[in-house]
């Protein structure tokens, strides 16, 4: 086997003679057409173990690109749908979501990144994964795909290159990022890129068959990840979250931030357009904030960020959306609704299709087909599981893959090498009874530690496992981090805190319910929140002090929602929902400070500092008026 260490010549030699014999001419021009030893060396190395009876190489032409869309037709992994341009892929029943149980970090003996980090030896797991790899694509064909994540000539951007066999994760990471043979052919001979090893494994019935053997292995050593015996595009899209685990480790050691944020253009007074970026968890309305109607979107769910002299500026590291369809219906996403109908570059995943080839998903504003075909096979109303559990229509994590180009709302900026200055950044979870449904901090510190640091949500169906449980999840970055959690924290808090005006900070809570259980916002709400946070970071209205930060003036809201929604507020709403909840907020630091001081020892102390300070504000208050506040009680409190 080629090793990836070695570099003397006479083994570059065999390196090249090797991949011209396993490439065939055409393909090996292309790659040479990149001078890199570094890269033949790990393709070498990876064709070799992995054995596939052909190799395409990808540039950037529309041939090529082409062709991998082509192919995941003709080899079946994607369907053709009624409308021109769509096509269905399924991943397996048991392999609908992130496995977090099986990715973990490869690292040295004794190396240890905290509790919320999975790990393996770096010898035993490297040693487990080539095992697995080794024959696994023989009988199929290699695609070797370069990108760019963020704009190009950037210097936000990073360069990758991903090997895999499955033509849908080639295709799928055609529609999300910027492609990169060129910006590679300019790199030089450089070992500055990430590299990333997929295979779907054995198939049957065009599923991975051997998810027991389902591995997603992280070397941020190499910059290497590996994933195998899986298809789901979270599992699979090495330049998704798997480069986002890299990433999170470089900008560590260089001093900026990865984040798992969306970037969205609001649009204030005078044509005005201010840009906010928003952290929450999965499936807790990222996206449909990022699509919101009368807004752009730069991003969706990753963003880098960079400090230019005394401001912020964020990139969107890729080019699509893969986003969750559950719920997309015509009335609260009509920008969506009607890229999703129109002919176009669309991949549906894990959706039901119907006899007429369409689609049908949970949510969608139409009747439920009477059958179909969907993750499980054939499917009609009332099917169970083997565990008999009944099968949904579509699955709850079901995705769209679409280029950001295909939506008229997208950002014109959204290639800008050097980003959008960023004023406010918001952090927001699924909480039934605790925040508020839009709150400012009163500094960055405050809400690093508060707002983001304290980020509590509900589990969803993004990653396999029980929904609905109650989780911190510090600024929706938790499963992705490839850093200790206390220096992840340190690094955010460090990022801001030397800037003259650092971006505000936010808090939203679209997911708050009265004490009966009923929902207090309805979804275009949200709308107004933008709105909102978009006036304050201009400083162009006021703000009421409260024990746990800033919260809008009612007479502001009241406007704002006549403007925005052609809505009605009355006060009473505006009173339940920004009604302060103190037993709610005081148990819910007291989880907060418990987890970090038994599973953080190198959380900064200013964390506990700052939540004790806020939690001796709520208890005065409470002193002062009581368990539950109604906001009018702060209103004296002006802020400007
Ligand atoms: C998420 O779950 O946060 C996603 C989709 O954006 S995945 O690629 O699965 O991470
Ligand atoms: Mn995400």
């Amino acid at each position: 086997m080629v090793n990836l260490k070695e570099s003397s010549k006479e083994t570059e030699k065999e390196i090249m003679k090797f991949l011209k014999t396993k490439l065939g001419e055409k393909d090996y021009k292309k790659l040479v057409r990149i001078n890199n030893t570094k890269l033949y060396r790990f393709i070498s190395k990876y064709v070799e173990l992995c054995n596939p009876d052909k190799v395409f190489v990808c540039t950037d032409s529309p041939e090529d690109i082409q062709y991998i869309r082509k192919t995941a037709v003709r080899n079946g992994e994607e369907k053709e749908l009624s409308i021109d341009g769509h096509t269905i892929h399924f991943d397996g029943y048991y392999d609908q979501a992130r496995d977090k149980k099986n990715t973990k970090f490869l690292l040295p003996k004794g190396v240890n990144l905290g509790s919320h980090i999975n790990r393996i030896d770096k010898d035993e797991g490297l040693k487990e994964i080539h095992t697995i790899l080794k024959n696994i694509m023989q009988g199929n064909e290699l695609y070797v795909r370069f990108f760019c994540l963020g704009p190009k000539n950037s210097e936000f951007s990073i360069l990758t290159v991903q090997l895999t066999d499955s033509s849908y994760v080639a295709h799928n990471e055609d529609l999300l990022y910027r492609s990169g043979y060129e910006e590679f052919k300019r790199l030089g001979d450089s070992d500055e890129f990430l590299k990333f090893v997929h295979s779907q494994g054995e198939l049957e019935n065009g599923v991975s068959k051997n998810i027991d053997k389902r591995r997603i292995y992280i070397d941020t050593q190499e910059e290497i990840v590996y994933s195998v015996n899986t298809q789901y595009g979270g599992n699979t899209i090495g330049l998704k979250k798997l480069a986002m685990r890299l990433a999170i480790n470089r900008a560590s050691k260089e001093g900026w931030l990865t984040e798992h944020m969306f970037i969205l253009g609001v649009h204030g007074p005078k044509g005005r357009i201010t840009y906010l970026t928003g952290a929450f968890p999965s499936l807790c309305g990222k996206t449909s904030t990022a699509m919101i109607e009368g807004e752009t979107i730069v991003g969706d769910d990753i963003a880098y960020l960079r400090k230019k002299g005394e401001t912020i500026h964020a990139v969107n590291v890729e080019k699509g959306v893969f986003g969750i369809i559950q719920g997309v219906n015509s009335i609260d996403d009509p920008v969506l609704w009607k890229t999703l109908h129109k002919p176009g570059e669309i991949i549906f995943s894990n959706v039901l299709v119907t006899q007429e080839k369409d689609v049908y998903w949970i949510g969608k504003n139409e009747n439920i087909p009477e059958r179909g075909i969907n993750h499980s096979g054939e499917w009609t109303p009332g099917k169970k599981d083997a565990e008999g559990n009944e099968i949904t229509p579509s699955h709850r994590n079901a995705r769209f893959t679409v280029n950001l180009n295909l939506l008229e709302n997208m950002d014109q900026r959204i290639d800008d090498p050097d980003g959008v200055e960023v004023r406010g950044i918001i952090y927001g979870g699924r909480d039934s009874d605790t925040w508020v449904p839009v709150e400012e901090s009163f500094d960055w510190v405050h809400g690093i530690i508060t707002k983001g640091a304290s980020l509590e949500s509900e589990t969803t169906a993004a990653t396999l496992g029980e929904i609905g449980i109650r989780k911190l999840n510090p600024m929706s970055n938790l499963d992705f981090l490839s850093i200790s959690l206390g220096k992840y924290i340190e690094n955010n808090l460090n990022f801001g805190i030397t800037l003259k005006n650092p971006p505000l900070i936010f808090s939203v809570n679209y997911f708050l319910k009265s004490r009966s259980g009923i929902f207090l916002n309805d979804k275009a709400d949200k709308r107004v929140w933008l709105k909102w946070m978009e006036l304050r970071s201009h400083k162009e209205v006021e703000a009421i002090k409260t024990p746990t930060g800033l919260i809008p003036k009612y007479r502001d809201l009241k406007r704002l929602f006549k403007e925005t929604l052609d809505k009605d507020y009355p006060k009473e709403d505006y009173i339940k929902q920004f009604t302060l909840r103190i037993p709610e907020n005081l148990a819910k630091i007291d989880r907060v400070m418990d987890i970090y001081r038994t599973n953080v020892p190198d959380v900064p102390k200013i964390l506990f500092e700052v939540l004790e300070e806020q939690k001796q504000r709520l208890n005065k208050a409470r002193i002062k008026y009581g368990s539950y506040i109604s906001p009018e009680k702060f209103s004296s409190n002006k802020e400007e």
